[in-house]
């Protein structure tokens, strides 16, 4: 057996100043920080790139903060940023380079992998995209009967899957309404049986989004759309050609299933799933709002880089997030974060922060394999507001926890009815206010409350919160907010010591599926040689299903 991970000693002095600050600051209250510094509502405010952030609503100090960005100093963050955007081979157990970045650098920008310019490429495949999008949104690309395609769904799991959902349903505003878009990820057949519910395989293209083209759940719902779209199609094979193209770096594959690799979008080992809705990954989300926005949302990407790459560490958005999660996670003890977009149209953009954040840093293993002494990626979670607020709020005013929040915003809504966008941001304030400053036993007395009910009624506050006002949500604004969190991880990485940019913790359930596969198959009782508890239960499901 190999020996057990050694848990490390973190020598930065930092780590230590903060530890010992905390025990002065986490006495303080929201209430005595605003009342001893009352100009830090303004101060403690960054506006860049057409974000505004308000980050004075923390349990923090001039001097925490001081010292958080002295930590990141101390970790080498600026030197990890520019060995990030120059494609050193910085996800070093897959030993790759991570270069989302280089998916929406300009044309004219230079990024060497391996001694070779990689925009030239990455244009390349952009404006494939754009010229297939473009037949599809104007009815010149035909299905195999000669009618339009009037359906698109995006078959894909993870990272080939929550970026194009998010996308589509954050811009479902800008995308064209004659198209109808699905997304089949789950191996569950329900997923696809409900996604083709009431479609005609005649007017609908599938996009078979997998960089490996090798995931089972994707491989499967592939077959079985196959399978469908040519029995739709009075069983003719050479139908594939039209109504099937692929998204993936594995051209072989992509044969092998019958695609015509012309109708293949590329792209490469360099970019993770997670962080390949940029890549050809967004197919469908270009065919939902044009080349044009796909292009605007890319330049909104990548003004979030150059200002995480350029702006000091205390005016750059994605380190001042990092730094404050980490404060909550590391010294508090937090194991959340909750975030919370007012922004309807940003309904899956809680779950597509998930595996952003958590499948990044859900690491306990050092870049030098030792164990790390943190605590490392907190839970990411969340729901739109204001339908939070009849439901889990409760546990973040009164609960026993700390959950630091993040309250997204946007100054105009796209669309204006009545007094709803008022009401809505007016939540957004109250909630920020009331997170922080509570209400006291005496405030709820003067209110005529019975003595017994006080203490029900009391809000201790001291829950901390960012809130990011944007003007309005535009492709550019979703780009700029998912390079923000894309950036905030990666700051945390730094400072926690990992490998933002593999996931080897979800193999192994996967090793053992297929084991698993074919015992539940057999038409003779196998021979199991699991415990005995997942020999019950594949026992007890093989009886229930005959
Ligand atoms: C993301 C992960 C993972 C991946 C899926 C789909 O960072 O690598 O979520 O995106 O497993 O993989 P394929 O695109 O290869 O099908």
């Amino acid at each position: 057996m190999a020996a057990p991970v050694q848990p490390q000693t973190n020598p930065r002095a930092a780590w230590k100043a903060l530890a010992a600050h905390y025990k002065t600051v986490s006495k303080l209250h929201l209430r005595e920080l605003f009342a001893t510094d009352p100009g830090r509502g303004e101060r403690m405010t960054v506006e860049a790139v057409g974000l505004y952030l308000d980050y004075s609503k923390n349990r923090i100090t001039d001097e925490t903060l001081r010292l958080l960005l002295q930590l990141a100093e101390e970790s080498g963050l600026k030197a990890r940023i520019e060995a990030m955007f120059s494609g050193e081979k910085i996800n070093i157990t897959e030993k790759r380079a991570v270069l989302h970045t280089a998916l929406r650098a300009p044309k004219d920008a230079t990024i060497l992998v391996d001694g070779k310019n990689v925009v030239p490429e990455v244009h390349a495949v952009l404006d494939r995209m754009a010229s297939f999008s473009e037949r599809v949104r104007s009815g010149e690309w035909k299905g195999h009967t000669g009618r339009r395609i009037r359906n698109v769904i995006n078959i894909g799991i993870g990272g080939s899957d929550l970026g194009p959902v998010m996308a589509y349903e954050a811009l479902r505003y800008y995308s064209d309404r004659s198209l109808t878009f699905r997304f089949v990820s789950n191996v569950d057949g329900t997923d696809f049986a409900e996604a083709v519910q009431g479609l005609d395989a005649a007017e609908t293209l599938f996009i078979v989004s997998s960089k490996t083209f090798t995931t089972l759940e994707t491989m499967t719902n592939a077959q079985s759309a196959r399978a469908w779209s040519v029995a739709g199609l009075g069983g003719e094979e050479s139908s594939v050609a039209k109504h099937f193209v692929a998204v993936s770096t594995n051209a072989a594959e992509v044969a092998k299933f019958g695609i015509d690799t012309a109708n293949m979008f590329g792209f490469w080992d360099w970019v993770g799933g997670r962080y390949s809705m940029d890549s050809a990954i967004g197919l469908s989300t270009m065919i939902a709002v044009g080349a044009e926005n796909f292009r605007a949302l890319l330049r909104g990407f990548h003004e979030m880089d150059e200002h995480f790459r350029t702006a000091p560490l205390e005016r750059n958005l994605p380190v001042l997030l990092g730094l404050l999660s980490l404060w909550y996670n590391d010294f508090f003890g937090a194991e959340t974060v909750a975030v919370l977009p007012y922004e309807q149209y940003l309904k899956r953009f809680p779950a597509y922060l998930q595996q952003l954040t958590m499948e990044s840093n859900g690491k306990h293993v050092t870049l030098k394999g030792g164990k790390v002494a943190h605590d490392t990626g907190p839970i990411y979670w969340g729901e739109p507001g204001t339908n939070g607020q009849h439901s889990f709020y409760q546990l973040i005013h009164q609960g026993t926890r700390l959950i630091p929040c993040d309250f997204i915003a946007f100054a105009k809504t796209l669309n204006p009815l009545g007094r709803h966008h008022d009401m809505l941001l007016a939540n957004v304030f109250a909630q920020t206010e009331a997170l922080a400053f509570g209400k006291t036993p005496e405030q709820v007395k003067a209110e005529g409350t019975p003595a017994w009910l006080v203490p029900h009624r009391v809000f201790e506050g001291n829950r901390p919160s960012n809130t990011i006002l944007v003007d309005r949500l535009t492709p550019e604004a979703l780009g700029k907010l998912v390079a923000l969190y894309e950036h905030m991880v990666f700051t945390q990485g730094v400072i926690w010591n990992i490998d933002s940019f593999d996931q080897w913790g979800v193999e192994l359930g996967k090793v053992l599926a297929q084991r698993i596969i074919p015992e539940l198959e057999a038409g003779e009782e196998p021979e199991l040689k699991h415990d005995s508890s997942t020999n019950t239960l594949i026992r007890r499901y093989r009886k229930l299903k005959a």
